[in-house]
């Protein structure tokens, strides 16, 4: 057991165990990143010098004494529990607000055997030092995404792009614990206040589950993670994106086409008659789809609805929702929210709207859902609301003479195609779908989970 050495040792610093025992260490490092320590503990004097000149002589620094300088600790044969113990007795000795890894000695010897550091992966880590835990300061965290900030602009952003590029890949494998997984490690990290420079800052986070970590750690040492290039190169992942970037296709229609030997935009013309009409629309407005919406072009897009909404019922309002609601600069759609103060009346709007909008030359594609009989309660299990909605494909002039000139389906240069999302609602629910489709979809989950634990809780 350790206790016996360890409550001996109380009260000394770490670096006693070797003090005067050997030659400084050379002043030049060639991996000035590595400053290491190797813990006497189980090691033995004479194995820890031994190994110690061998680190040397492959031009690693290794100090003989604990210093806050000290960026690498490593120990023989301890567990993570151990490990922490005894960096916690022993920086707390020290009062050291150095913030070393801990690391199994494997990760030395096979460092000295390639001559140079090997990545730091998971299976030399020994855990987080408990002082470390004490020392950065909790961050209060809630569970639900619901219940926090996260700002658009926020200071991890290359750990989260890996990590919904990880959730991405696990939805086209229909890995639904996996996206979700990845999709909460990356949201808890953009609520942080401060960006992520060293893996003690991960503890007592939620849902930072250990994959997630061992690619933040990847992330931290190296810049890169092996498995998200991979991923992204990756014929199997870049088909799988362009396939669910057309409007009307989702990851299972996706796998089909891929698992049939499809690749290509291409492919899929010459083998039209696997298309639906939606499908058929994403594909010719591909590029103009793929091309994001800007808030000004939404802006501009919403007065054109607004003038034709006004002319059809007076006193109706046009709400922008989705992403642009969020503050987000552009966005692949746009969402417009349709009520009128006097209940009742934004019936039979929407088909009237989309009619104009069709006589200005402007839709290139709608699909219309009316709401189903109010006794039919089957879409009440599931997330999606009963609201007449319309998901359309409008064009966009960017002057506003060439608007009717247009046939449905044509593109012209001083335009462009955008996808756009119409949901009309009685004035009594406008609230709940206003809050339904500001998203982020990710937000919405987290509310619906929230909520229904909440209610699982109030029961007991
Ligand atoms: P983006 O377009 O800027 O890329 O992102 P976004 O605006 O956040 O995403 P979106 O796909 O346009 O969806 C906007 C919100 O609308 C999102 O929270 C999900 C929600 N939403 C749908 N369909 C439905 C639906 O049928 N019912 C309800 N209640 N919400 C829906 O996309
Ligand atoms: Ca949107
Ligand atoms: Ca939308």
């Amino acid at each position: 057991m350790a206790s016996v050495p360890l409550k001996r040792r109380r009260g000394r610093s770490f670096g006693e165990e070797a003090q005067g025992a050997a030659a400084p260490s050379p002043p030049l490092s060639r991996f000035p990143e590595f400053t290491l320590y190797l813990a006497e503990r189980r090691m033995g004097r004479m194995r820890r010098a031994f190994l110690t000149e061998l680190a040397r002589g492959k031009g690693f620094r290794v100090d003989e004494v604990y210093s806050p300088q000290v960026t690498h600790v490593l120990m023989e044969d301890a567990s993570g529990a151990e490990a922490s113990d005894y960096l916690d007795r022993v920086l707390g000795a020290s009062q050291s607000l150095q913030k070393p890894l801990l690391l199994d000695i494997s990760w030395l010897t096979e460092s000295i055997g390639r001559g140079k550091p090997v990545p730091v992966e998971a299976k030399y880590c020994l855990g987080i030092p408990e002082l470390l835990k004490n020392q950065v300061p909790p961050v209060s965290m809630p569970a639900y995404a619901c219940q926090r900030h996260t700002p658009l602009n926020h200071h991890n952003f290359h750990l989260t792009e890996a990590l919904e590029t990880l959730a991405e890949a696990a939805d086209f494998e229909g890995s639904q614990g996996r996206f979700i997984s990845f999709h909460r490690a990356a949201s808890v990290l953009k609520a942080l206040p401060d960006p992520i420079t060293n893996m003690s800052q991960l503890h007592g986070l939620p849902h930072i589950g250990d994959h997630s970590s061992r690619i933040i750690q990847e992330l931290l040492e190296h810049g890169v993670s092996n498995e998200v290039e991979t991923i992204k190169l990756s014929k199997r992942y870049q088909t799988m994106k362009l396939f669910t970037q057309i409007f009307g296709v989702g990851v299972k229609t996706a796998d089909r086409w891929y698992q049939e030997g499809l690749r290509t935009l291409d492919d899929l013309q010459k083998h039209s008659r696997k298309l639906t009409r939606q499908q058929e629309a994403g594909i010719h407005h591909f590029e103009d789809l793929n091309t994001p919406v800007y808030r000004h072009e939404a802006d501009a897009i919403q007065q054109i609805v607004e003038e034709v909404v006004q002319q059809m019922l007076p006193g109706a309002r046009v709400i922008l929702a989705g992403g642009f609601r969020r503050g987000k600069p552009h966005g692949h759609d746009v969402d417009f929210l349709i009520t009128h103060p006097v209940e009742g009346l934004e019936a039979g709007l929407l088909s009237k709207v989309m009619g104009r909008l069709e006589s200005q030359g402007l839709v290139l594609y709608r699909h219309t859902q009316s709401p189903k009989n109010p006794d039919n309660t089957a879409f009440q299990s599931t997330a999606m609301d009963d609201y007449e909605k319309c998901f359309s494909i409008l064009w966009f002039p960017k002057s506003p003479t060439t608007s009717s000139h247009l046939e449905a389906g044509e593109s012209s240069r001083d335009g462009k195609a955008v996808r756009v999302d119409f949901v009309v609602t009685p004035i009594s629910q406008f609230a709940f779908a206003l809050l339904g489709w500001t998203g982020s979809q990710y937000f919405e989950r987290e509310l619906r989970r929230f909520s229904l634990n909440r209610e699982e809780a109030a029961a007991e």
